[in-house]
């Protein structure tokens, strides 16, 4: 099991270390289901690693089947990571908070990291038998960095909150990260199913992933995510236990005073405010309800380091206040205002008292105290108002459901539930009663289990190559057009990355693959590189092929032969800054002349100096006046142009083939590397591009993704075959 926060919390305090176990059905019911299978529960103890050390370390186990694992959080990454990317940004964006989303990368990098500690420990906590299952928001990208470190471990995921529509998704510019991150589980639960429809369309438009929404099936690099709506549920037993308790004891005097309830975690997406408003209009339209009507919030403080929480509490508490003033006479307020957590017990007690549940979320997941109101109700009367912004709202049909943000509405529920008939109050709380007994929060976990396993072996068993997913995805596209123009990058698409880029040989079965592809009809191969053309040229090999060397300032093929006319202006200073890079060479380090642009390889240099040496070299090259850019163990100075493989792709593509080359040829670009994205970037929207390597989860401007050389070779021989002219029938 892997959540943000450990199923207890530690608080420092003058005589010791206190733990606490978190009240609340859903910890009630992961608790048992891992004691059964026996497991680990990774996640945060809520104290900050400074401190305190004993405070942050790993807790003692509940039973022995259960261990739990602390990841530690400094109180910095916990104001990024948590009260930053988690709170001010996921949080009110995932519930259509959209003006009051923060985007920060500070924030966004913490996130990552943080999650990638957590799936660190969750790998090292399990093996390939078992399943992990992640919990919510704040860990969206553990799966991702999960797969990555067990490329075998069935992982399952679940959002409490709810999956928003594509166009507010996209708001974050880390939406597609955030996705990948979800789909790399093998199955993403969410609670109902319009939010699977949102996972699936996100997947479709913002990732271009081929989806089944039938089936409920995302296929993503290669594997078959499920995306399934499981409703999550409460104790059902345990609320009935504690209702029966508060029905023997009540010795409430039988006054003619209807009671209404809300109960809420403090935030600004319960409509606490809107609530009290409607309250507020009630009393206004109906005078006759004063001294008639109390109404009970019980508001329990969360996220206090979170600074919009702060003021959403002076705003209710200045609106109670407003309210009670205007209304209060001897004897009788409207408003009964409890700040504080309740015991699970005094909680029930206030739902079975209660005759009107008030739950009016401006947005909710699920929303429990629905539910756990509904529990209560043992003698099956009392009326439950139900937004219908919560998720609830999808199985609690027979609530009268209102929309929150119509204070006249919900004002008008109010009065109905009010004046309601007993019998009409008795069949609609029967027949809630009976639907939310029927899917109990342990039914939820086996089910939710079960899917697990399905989802887990399903995936399993249809790996298929993520070429062959990428093929489906392109074969559409690739139809509506005569010709494919098929850009390849050379090092670490066409050939992996080797420490010494002399080292970096085409091989056999690549070559050949290219020899068939020059003779395919309606197929353009162009490869691309920062190498010099001479030496692309030779290492490839193949005839037939249009070649762009030096990072698009030489261009050899068909028809086509180019050289960037600035080069000449350039080329004295390239030569000068070549010479006096050899004055630095002394201790490994090689100056390598492209024609076009001079490289500097610093990857055989020891570490101690490398630093130094790059320094030199990147002043000396820009006292040149060229542009310098730095690569993998290599500094490269350029003419200081602007002219790069996206304008040499480009430039291709309209000597070719026209102007309006994009209504005949299809441009599809494969590279690996940052300056690919030039290229990428060049073709968004006009082409497609792929990016091939394993940090294919960082910002790109690439449309799909391969994970290494070999899946670029296996697409390159559907090509190659000529079987993509097929898909056009
Ligand atoms: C997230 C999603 C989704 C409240 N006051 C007291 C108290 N509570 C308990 C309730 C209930 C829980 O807190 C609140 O659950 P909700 O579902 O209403 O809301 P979130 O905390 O926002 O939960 C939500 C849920 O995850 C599960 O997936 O339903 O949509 O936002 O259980 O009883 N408990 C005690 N004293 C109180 O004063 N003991």
């Amino acid at each position: 099991m892997v959540s943000n926060r450990l199923p207890f919390t530690v608080d420092r305090r003058p005589e010791g270390v206190r733990i606490r176990r978190s009240p609340g059905g859903l910890v009630a019911a992961l608790e048992p289901a891992l004691a059964q299978r026996g497991g680990v529960w990774v996640g945060w103890t809520g104290a900050a690693r400074e401190d305190d050390d004993t405070a942050a370390g790993a807790p003692p186990a509940a039973t022995e089947n259960v261990q739990y694992r602390a990841v530690p959080l400094t109180a910095h990454e916990i104001a990024l990571y948590y009260a930053g990317f988690a709170n001010r940004t996921i949080w009110p964006l995932f519930h259509y908070f959209v003006g009051q989303t923060q985007i920060d990368s500070a924030t966004w990098r913490a996130y990552e990291r943080v999650n990638e500690r957590f799936a660190q420990v969750a790998a090292d906590a399990s093996d390939d038998e078992a399943l992990v299952w992640v919990h919510d928001y704040q860990l969206l990208r553990v799966p991702h960095h999960l797969r990555r470190l067990a490329p075998r471990r069935r992982i399952a995921f679940f959002l409490h909150i709810p999956f928003p529509a594509a166009d507010v998704l996209r708001v974050l510019p880390w939406s597609r990260d955030l996705i990948q991150g979800m789909l790399a589980a093998d199955l993403v639960g969410v609670h109902i199913p319009s939010y699977a429809d949102h996972v699936l369309t996100c997947a479709e438009r913002l990732l271009g992933c081929e989806v089944d929404r039938g089936a409920g099936l995302v296929r993503f690099e290669g594997r078959e995510v499920s995306v399934e709506a499981h409703p999550i549920s409460i104790d059902v037993a345990e609320v009935e236990r504690l209702a029966e308790q508060a029905a023997r004891g009540s010795d409430a005097p039988d006054t003619p005073v209807a009671e209404i309830l809300g109960v809420d975690r403090l935030d600004y997406t319960k409509g606490i405010h809107e609530r009290m408003l409607a309250v507020e209009r009630l009393l206004e339209r109906h005078p006759g309800l004063r001294r008639r009507i109390a109404f009970t919030q019980v508001m329990v403080p969360s996220r206090e380091r979170v600074a919009e929480y702060g003021e959403l509490k002076r705003e209710i508490d200045e609106t109670v206040g407003r309210i009670n003033g205007r209304f209060s006479e001897r004897g009788w307020s409207p408003i009964r205002y409890l700040v504080r957590s309740l015991p699970p017990a005094e909680l029930v007690a206030l739902y079975r008292q209660a005759d009107v549940a008030l739950v009016t979320p401006l947005r909710d997941g699920m929303n429990l105290v629905a539910k756990e109101y509904v529990a209560a109700q043992l003698d099956d009367d009392g009326v439950l108002i139900l937004s219908e912004m919560a998720g609830a709202a999808d199985e609690l049909q027979e609530a009268l459901l209102v929309n929150p943000f119509d204070v006249d509405e919900v004002a008008e529920a109010l009065h109905r539930a009010l004046q309601m008939p007993r019998d009409e109050r008795r069949a609609r709380m029967s027949a809630l009663r009976h639907r939310v007994r029927a899917n109990d929060v342990r039914a939820w976990v086996e089910r939710f289990l079960e899917a697990s396993e399905r989802a887990g072996l399903r995936a399993r068993n249809t790996v298929a190559s993520p070429a062959d997913a990428l093929q489906r995805m392109l074969a559409p596209w690739l139809a509506r057009r005569s010709t494919v123009a098929l850009f390849l990058d050379y090092d670490g698409t066409l050939t992996p990355i080797v420490p010494r880029p002399e080292d970096a040989q085409l091989s056999e079965a690549a070559r050949q693959t290219l020899d068939q592809a020059a003779r395919t009809p309606n197929l353009d191969i162009v490869i691309v590189s920062g190498r010099a053309l001479a030496d692309l040229q030779q290492r490839v090999g193949v005839p037939g092929l249009t070649y762009v060397g030096n990072h698009g300032f030489e261009i050899e093929g068909p028809g086509i032969s180019f050289r960037h006319d600035e080069l000449e202006r350039w080329r004295a200073a390239l030569e000068a800054a070549a010479a006096e890079l050899d004055l630095l060479t002394a201790s490994g380090a090689r100056v390598e002349r492209k024609g076009a642009s001079v490289a500097f390889h610093v990857r055989t240099v020891p570490e101690g100096e490398r630093r130094r040496l790059e320094r030199q070299a990147e002043a000396l090259l820009r006292r040149r006046r060229l542009r310098v850019s730095l690569g993998k163990g290599l500094i490269e100075g350029r003419p200081p142009v602007p002219w790069d493989k996206g304008h040499a792709v480009l430039h291709v593509l309209v000597h070719r083939h026209g102007a309006d080359w994009p209504s005949r040829v299809s441009a599809l670009y494969i590279g690996d590397d940052r300056t690919d994205e030039d290229a990428f970037r060049s073709l968004e929207g006009i082409g497609r591009s792929i990016r091939v390597g394993p940090t294919a989860g960082g910002a790109s401007y690439a449309d799909y993704r391969l994970p290494d050389p070999d899946a670029v070779l296996v697409l390159l021989r559907w090509f190659a075959s000529g079987a993509f002219a097929g898909a056009k029938s």
